[in-house]
């Protein structure tokens, strides 16, 4: 009779983004075995005693034309079931951890090939552009989808204020690197800080926010406050949270998730319904709080009107 090594399970039967088919796993096994040893053990101990700050409202708050007419997931879902591995990798340990976030101050550098290189006080970011209300559907790589009104306002025109050189091809954003703030960035979880990349005329477009609230107040810690970016025709891995820098680069910079597995995760991440990733089908979602795939995954998640020429020439298949 076989018996499964580890090894052997297939990475289909693994529900999250995990990792589970990587080079490096080798060689941080001991450091894994450590922090699933502490992890476990925080998990026995009592939720941490908190006192629970009111939600912050958002005045001046637009809506925007920019919007899907589709039910809203609950506050609770949006900040319940969470990806932000900063914070632990289950789904419900960035609501429980994300306390130790400290917002506030807090700056964004925005630099590299721009002619107006300036670090940003949050404060002032929040005064950049009007806010608008968007609602989004957000879509994560592993087939669960919601529907967002996000807060925020068009990452073009940061853009513009910091007038990109002819060098500009693309943007690299970072997460705060903080392990006493972020307490998992203490183990090899992921490479940290986390990192992301868009195209230029990617982050020009007008799809393409950075959301500082959601539900009319200010973003929850466990949803990338004080500021995070939302890019909702690409999958929710694209969307960085927690931003403290912004850079102009020439070359395509390197993303935290192609670095982990490429072969799962490429660059360019567009939601794509006939392109499946090595282990969940991208054809449907399982649309929130709903047990079943049974809603069906749009090109582009559903803005392909409106990003399609983007990519036109392109091989999405390659480009993954
Ligand atoms: N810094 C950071 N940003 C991140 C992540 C993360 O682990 N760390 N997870 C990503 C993934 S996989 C998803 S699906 C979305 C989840 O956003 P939400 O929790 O607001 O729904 O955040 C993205 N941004
Ligand atoms: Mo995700």
């Amino acid at each position: 009779m076989l018996i499964k090594k580890p090894t052997d399970i297939k990475s289909s039967e693994i529900t999250d983004e995990k990792l589970y088919r990587n080079r490096r796993q080798f060689m941080l096994t001991a450091s894994a075995a450590v922090a699933g040893a502490v992890i476990t053990a925080c998990k026995k101990s009592p939720p941490p005693n908190v006192a629970t700050a009111p939600p912050q409202k958002l005045e001046g708050v637009v809506k925007s034309s920019f919007t899907v007419d589709e039910p809203l997931n609950s506050l609770k879902d949006i900040t319940t079931y969470n990806n932000f591995y900063e914070f632990g990798t289950d789904k419900s340990d960035p609501a429980a951890n994300a306390h130790t976030l400290v917002t506030r101050p807090w700056t964004v550098a925005v630099e590299g090939e721009v002619m107006k290189p300036k670090t940003f006080d949050i404060d002032e970011l929040m005064k950049l552009a009007p806010l608008e209300e968007r609602v989004y559907r957000f879509r994560c790589v592993e087939a669960w989808s919601m529907v967002i009104p996000w807060i925020g306002f068009p990452l073009n025109e940061l853009i513009k204020r910091v007038e990109p050189t002819s060098k500009a091809k693309y943007v690299q954003f970072t997460t705060l690197l903080d392990r006493n703030q972020m307490p998992e960035q203490r183990f090899g979880t992921l490479e940290w800080p986390y990192v992301e990349g868009l195209r230029l005329d990617e982050a020009m477009h007008p799809l393409a926010i950075l959301a500082v609230g959601l539900y009319g107040q200010v973003l929850p810690n466990q949803n990338g406050a004080p500021i995070r970016l939302i890019v909702p025709w690409k999958y929710g891995f694209k969307s960085i949270k927690s931003i403290v820098k912004i850079k102009f680069v020439e070359s395509q910079p390197m993303t935290t998730w192609n670095l982990m597995a490429a072969d799962e995760y490429g660059f360019y991440a567009n939601v794509n319904p006939e392109v499946s990733h090595p282990r969940w089908s991208q054809a449907s979602e399982r649309r929130l709080p709903s047990l079943f795939k049974s809603t069906k995954t749009l090109m582009f998640n559903g803005y392909a009107d409106q990003v399609a020429s983007l990519y036109s020439g392109i091989d999405l298949r390659k480009n993954y």
